[in-house]
């Protein structure tokens, strides 16, 4: 088995001795390490003069360009690697946070599951996130990974952490010709955009071992538009009519108090025929292809009872932020709306329209108890809704 371990680096020259020094430890022979390097400092020299003295062999692509990032440097790695004949191409990243004895582990797996792609995973069975500093980026790596999972709910239904940077593939299995790199998160590019098999291998995540963090704002900003290019389908329908029956609750509203009720009522009859409305161009509109097995009964009264206690949380939300810290109400209520509006689909993708695990074929052919795991072959759903993008 010949692995490939692709490691992207911007300006970490104190972890590449020490990396290289634990993979080396870690690989069974016949691998290698490739560094895909967009440093602008002495990192290309550190890594010249460290594979030198290496025991295995220890390549350095560094890239005059760092176009696409990080996630182009990881193509770009992707590709050295099976022109040069890997079979599996292991990506993690250079500050040691991804432990490098997991690697063969990975490997491994992907090779007795049949799978194409193995992620390693903070969030399944014994994984664990601790070394993401501070319980903010915690909490947006969570949410931002749920987000991604509610617009892929069927390419992503295996996978618990699609936002981690560690993860192996088979590399006949991915065309990096087919793949449009942007931003942090290629991982996600991957899955999006080729069916693949992909089972999940936990780890923890350490703590950075030297150097700074290149996470930043602004790669928030270019996750969300790569998820918004990569998934135009099926959030923008949800959109539009959530943006429908906005303006339908605001007429409603109106009408109402014309005919001389009081706004009270006026609001929550609005909210409640908004919902109704809602809920029937969502079933047919956005998510007639994941309707599956439940009834409609019952996911109305999911959605109901989730858009019922939305309202009323965000009313008195609105209300308590109005008068304690921030004195304007438009500014509040668009705000809210929007935020509602991302929990809202996720709510939908999640629980009212789910869709269920599988496992791979290797994997029931070892006897494995799958009781309660279904394997439909559902790929089109993501496929329906994709934009051409
Ligand atoms: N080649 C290349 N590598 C990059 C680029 N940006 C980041 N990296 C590398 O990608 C890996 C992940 O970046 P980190 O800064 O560790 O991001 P993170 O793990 O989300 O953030 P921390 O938890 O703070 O470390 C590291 O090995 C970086 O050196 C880039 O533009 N080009
Ligand atoms: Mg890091």
């Amino acid at each position: 088995m010949t692995v490939t371990v692709v490691v992207p680096t911007f300006n970490e020259g104190p972890n590449v001795a020490e990396l290289v020094r634990r993979l080396a430890a870690a690989l069974p022979a016949g691998s290698d390490v490739l560094f895909v390097d967009d440093s602008l400092d002495d990192t290309p020299d550190i890594i010249r003069s460290v594979a030198a003295r290496a025991t295995l062999p220890v390549r350095l692509l560094h890239r005059a360009e760092a176009t696409g990032g990080l996630s182009g440097a990881v193509v770009a790695g992707i590709e050295s690697a099976r022109a040069a004949g890997a079979e599996w191409v292991v990506v993690m990243d250079g500050d040691l946070q991804h432990p490098p004895e997991l690697v063969p582990a990975l490997v491994e797996r992907g090779v007795t599951d049949g799978a194409d792609v193995v992620v390693a995973s903070r969030y399944t069975g014994a994984g664990d996130a601790g070394g993401l500093d501070g319980w903010r980026r915690k909490l947006v790596s969570k949410a931002s990974g749920l987000l991604a999972r509610s617009m892929f709910p069927v390419r992503l239904r295996n996978v618990t952490d699609p936002m981690t940077g560690f993860f192996a593939l088979r590399a006949d299995r991915v065309d990096p010709t087919t793949l449009q790199p942007r931003g942090f998160k290629i991982l996600l590019e991957i899955l999006a955009r080729t069916k693949l098999v992909v089972v999940e291998e936990a780890f923890v995540f350490a703590e950075r071992f030297a150097g700074e963090s290149k996470a930043s704002f602004a790669n928030g900003v270019r996750y969300v538009q790569q998820l918004w290019n990569l998934r135009f389908g099926r959030l923008s329908p949800f959109a539009v009519i959530g943006a429908l029956g906005a303006l339908l609750n605001l007429a409603i509203l109106a009408g109402l108090q014309a005919a001389g009720m009081h706004y009270l009522p006026a609001v929550i009859a609005s909210n409640g025929l908004t919902i109704i409305t809602n809920f029937l161009l969502q079933e047919r509109f956005v998510f007639r292809d994941l309707r599956g097995t439940t009834s409609s009964a019952r996911r109305f009264a999911q959605s109901f009872a989730f858009n019922g206690s939305e309202a009323v949380v965000r009313t008195l939300l609105l209300w308590w932020i109005v008068e304690r810290a921030v004195p304007y109400p438009e500014l509040v209520q668009a705000v809210l709306i929007f935020v509602a509006f991302l929990v809202r689909f996720v709510f939908h993708a999640q629980v009212v329209y789910r869709v269920r695990r599988t496992v791979p074929e290797a994997t029931l052919a070892q006897g494995i108890d799958v009781q309660g795991l279904e394997a439909p072959d559902v790929d089109a759903r993501d496929l329906g809704t994709r934009a051409a993008g």
